[in-house]
This record gives C-alpha cells, sequence and structure tokens, in this order.
C-alpha cells in the first residue's frame, strides 16, 4: 500500500477502551475523524449479559411469527425470511438492566463529551439475527435511518458535528460467521447514504467483539448487519442517543408505565428527554425570565 492509501485508510482493528482509562477526547476524534467507532471493554458482567440475553431470546421467541416491525430488510421481506431478523422494543420496560446498560456511567461519560452533556436516548431494542438471517442494507443512522431521503434533511447539512451516537453492546461472539456488523472506516467524515455503486460489501471492516463488549459509533458511518452464515444466533442490544434538541425515534416515555417513569432515576430521566422543557406551553408558562445567561 502506497503512503496516500495509508494515511487516508484508518487504522483497523477498532481501538479498545475501558472505563478505567476511558480517554473521551481521543473517542471524540476517532468517532469523528478516525475509524467511526470504538469498543468499550469490560463494562459489564457476564451475569448481566446472561440476564439481558435471557429476555431478549425468550421475547424475539414469542414473535416468531414477526408481528413487530424491522427495517432494513426489504430484500428478506420479498424472500419471505424476514423472521431471520428479530427487534425487541421498549426494552426498558422488560427488565432493570436494560436501564443499567442504557445509563452504563461509561457509555454516559462518553455520549456526554460526544453528543452534549443534556444528551438524549432514542431508542433502545435488541436486535437478534439467527442462523441463516440475510443480514440488512448497508446504511446510516443519521440521526435515524431516513437518510436515503436526503432532500428531505436541512440544506448543506453535515456530519462535521454529531447528531446521532449508537451503541452496540454484543450478548453473543460478533464474529465473520455469526453477522458482525460490518461498516466502512471513514465513511461517517462525508454524510452520505451508501448506494450499490460503493463497493461496500468489498470495502468493509467488521465491528468484531466477544460477549459484553460495547461498540460506541457515529451513526453517519456506512454500516449494517451481515448474514448469519453460523448455526447460533447473534444478539445485541442497540440504543441510540441524540443531542437533547432532536426529536427522539422512539416515544419511550409513552411505552413505559407511569411509575416506571415516576421512579426513574436522573440519568433515565435525562435519557428520556424529560429533563429539557421544549417543546412547552408558553402561553401557560408562569411570567418572568425564563432563559439567558443570566437565569
Ligand atoms: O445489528 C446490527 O449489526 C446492526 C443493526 C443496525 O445497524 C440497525 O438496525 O440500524
Ligand atoms: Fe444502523
Amino acid at each position: 500500500m502506497n503512503a496516500i492509501a495509508t494515511s487516508i485508510r484508518p487504522a483497523f482493528p477498532l481501538r479498545v477502551f475501558t472505563e478505567a482509562a476511558l480517554d473521551t477526547d481521543a473517542i471524540v476524534a476517532e468517532l469523528l475523524e478516525g475509524a467511526g467507532a470504538v469498543i468499550l471493554r469490560g463494562l459489564f458482567t457476564p451475569a448481566e449479559i446472561a440476564e439481558a440475553r435471557r429476555i431478549v431470546m425468550d421475547e424475539s421467541d414469542a414473535d416468531a411469527g414477526g408481528a413487530k416491525v424491522t427495517h432494513f430488510q426489504g430484500d428478506a421481506e420479498k424472500a419471505g425470511r424476514i423472521n431471520l431478523q428479530r427487534r425487541v422494543w421498549n426494552l426498558l420496560a422488560k427488565g432493570e438492566i436494560f436501564s443499567r446498560m442504557a445509563a452504563h456511567p461509561a457509555i454516559m461519560k462518553v455520549m456526554r463529551a460526544f453528543l452534549g452533556t443534556e444528551f438524549i436516548m432514542g431508542s433502545i431494542a435488541a436486535n437478534r439475527i439467527l442462523p441463516g438471517g440475510p443480514g440488512q442494507e448497508p446504511h446510516i443512522d443519521y440521526p435515524y435511518w431516513d437518510y436515503h431521503s436526503p432532500e428531505t434533511h436541512p440544506a448543506r447539512i453535515n456530519s462535521s458535528f454529531p447528531l446521532n451516537g449508537q451503541v452496540t453492546i454484543m450478548l453473543d461472539p460478533f464474529t465473520a460467521e455469526t453477522g458482525a456488523t460490518a461498516f466502512v472506516p471513514g465513511t461517517q467524515r462525508e454524510l452520505r447514504y451508501p448506494d450499490e455503486g460503493d463497493g461496500f460489501f468489498d470495502r468493509c471492516e467488521r465491528m468484531l467483539g466477544e460477549v459484553g463488549d460495547t461498540v460506541v459509533f457515529f451513526g453517519a458511518v456506512w454500516h449494517c448487519a451481515m448474514p448469519n452464515r453460523s448455526q447460533v444466533d447473534r444478539s445485541a442490544i442497540i440504543t441510540q442517543y441524540l443531542p437533547k434538541f432532536v426529536k427522539p425515534m422512539e416515544n419511550l416515555p409513552a411505552a413505559l408505565p407511569a411509575e416506571f417513569v415516576k421512579r426513574a432515576s436522573p440519568d433515565i430521566r435525562q435519557l428520556l428527554g424529560l429533563n429539557y422543557p421544549y417543546p412547552e406551553v408558553l402561553d401557560a408558562a408562569r411570567g418572568g425570565n425564563k432563559e439567558g445567561r443570566g437565569y
């Protein structure tokens, strides 16, 4: 490889960080200007992962009929194989472990540095690829999944700053055979939905990891779940984090019991968007000054 090719191809495999040595400046730089993804290792115990996996398997076993919505499975749907990628939604209501995952202190610290201290959560779900599952269409999540229609976004929108941070917590080994997420390092720098001419599958690397590994990636990087050619399931918790001013993709508080919302910790309240007042019925708000440096 010549010097120019080396300099434009970011380092791979992914950089690995632990909670004890969490260098948020380095992580933010890697997400924006480097590969677009990093691994956080050792955040969860084997027991925590096993508990989350049991719930995800039970819930998704119950959805063999494909009653729940899924994404980037257009080809699979046509081929009658859509039930080989199963989502489990509304995880916060399905076990306390998922609140611990969503608001893990290391993830909170990274996202505060990446998306601003008052960032929120737009979605938390599991993605299970069953043996034989065909994988997904290459796509981006910026800030959601719909950048295939760029004209619906503002003029000159670009990825120089993040409108999305994605977290994947591996509940099974992520290997080339099981369908570890594929991505093209560095593609987050030019905001574009990948198309057929981009040679995604020739250029992609994989987010390989062990059970419990946590990938943090910038959703503007081209990526997709890959076919599961193994005999075992490949599941992950997939969480979307957003700056406070982006309307969340899921209406999370509406899906949760009122009691859950009432008892939520300060971090979970922040993630649910309950700390940020807007939109507000300002005509009904108490009089007086409410915003500005001196407030
Ligand atoms: O499960 C995966 O490997 C990736 C899922 C994904 O990118 C998505 O659903 O947006
Ligand atoms: Fe995605």
